[in-house]
């Protein structure tokens, strides 16, 4: 293991996996390091900031099922997804005014605004000279994933305004989150050879790994002790971003329902009413009623995975999904 940047439960497939993602980490290197120094250096900023690189490692999972795993195409639709992923993260802290991104000050906080959309956007040219070298298949697929990452964020911007906030959050986290991860499940598989019906499954497994990965971040941050995971409990409430737990519990026919549709009428601004409304929180159902969701979509990991051949990337998409969860117990 302590060779491996992941261990996926095989030597041999912990191997491959490992030398995909140092391919996809040399290409994001190479295609971002054009143009003038000044656009270059503000799309690496992020791009070079670390990051799990978990999309790359879903395309390179799924490109197990075809005859090339691993292949060029397969490290260009890895790094494709990766690229388009950075692109969303710099627009991203942009909209939410974020100070920081993995581990570094955030574009927009070191330089400005207009310097953050425009890396973002030099990350967008880079991933579609990428895509005009595979095929066109896989542009029209991009372009399908392009509009629902659009669809989700302006979702979210708007707000559920007459709909079922359930609803609607699942909506913006399946547009937002999940299908990048299916993406990359998807075109790992289509650019291997896979079957249709494999890549097919694969951007199901992914869709639904995203979906967990989500939900499971958004308990987290509800309801994680600041010691273990070294992240303030409550930021999204402050911000008055409500959650799948949150949602749930202000349903609730009860007191902590009711103390909670009291205090929930915008960002949270004292600490106080912070602490209080993750005290109600956790007298709620919330965190079950969520971690039922999880539960839900690792089921559907399980079934899809079982329909595909029994090789070591299936058990690793297996234990993946599960690991995705088990971060919150
Ligand atoms: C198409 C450029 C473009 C924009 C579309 C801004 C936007 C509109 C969409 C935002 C999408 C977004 C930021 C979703 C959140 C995704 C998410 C879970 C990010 C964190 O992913 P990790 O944990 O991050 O995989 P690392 O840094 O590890 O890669």
């Amino acid at each position: 293991m302590s060779n491996h940047a992941v261990d996926l439960g095989d030597d041999q497939l912990n191997d491959r996996i490992a030398a995909g993602v140092a391919a996809v980490e040399r290409l994001l290197h190479d295609e971002t390091n054009r143009g003038a120094s000044f656009v270059s250096d503000k799309a690496q900023h992020l791009s070079e900031a670390g990051g799990k690189r978990f999309r790359p490692i879903m395309a390179l999972l799924a490109s197990e099922y075809g005859q090339t795993p691993g292949s060029e195409s397969v490290v260009k639709a890895g790094t494709v997804v990766e690229m388009v992923h950075v692109a969303t993260l710099y627009h991203d802290d942009v909209m939410d005014e974020a100070d920081r991104r993995r581990g570094v000050e955030s574009a927009n906080s070191r330089w400005n605004n207009s310097v953050a959309i425009l890396a973002g956007d030099a990350l967008l040219a880079h991933a579609s000279r990428l895509m005009s070298q595979l095929d066109t298949h896989t542009v029209e697929h991009f372009a399908e994933t392009f509009e629902e990452l659009v669809t989700g964020q302006m979702r979210e911007t708007i707000g559920a305004g007459e709909a079922n906030p359930i609803e609607h959050y699942m909506a913006v986290i399946k547009e937002k989150t999940a299908v990048l991860i299916a993406s990359a499940g998807y075109l790992g598989a289509y650019h291997s050879g896979a079957t249709k019906e494999q890549a097919t499954a694969l951007r199901t497994i992914g869709g639904a790994i995203g979906m967990v990965f989500q939900i499971v971040d958004d308990i987290i941050d509800i309801f994680s002790d600041s010691q273990e995971s070294g992240k303030t409990p409550g930021t999204d409430l402050r911000e008055g971003v409500f959650t799948l737990p949150v949602l749930y519990a202000l349903e609730e026919d009860s007191e902590a329902g009711e103390g909670l549709r009291g205090l929930l009428t915008g960002p949270l601004g004292a600490d106080a009413d912070v602490e209080r409304a993750l005290e109600l929180l956790r007298a709620s159902n919330g965190r079950e009623r969520a971690l039922a969701d999880v539960q839900r979509y690792l089921d559907i990991v399980s079934a899809e995975c079982s329909a595909l051949p029994d090789i070591p990337a299936t058990h690793a998409l297996l234990s993946l999904a599960s690991y995705t969860a088990a971060r919150v117990g």
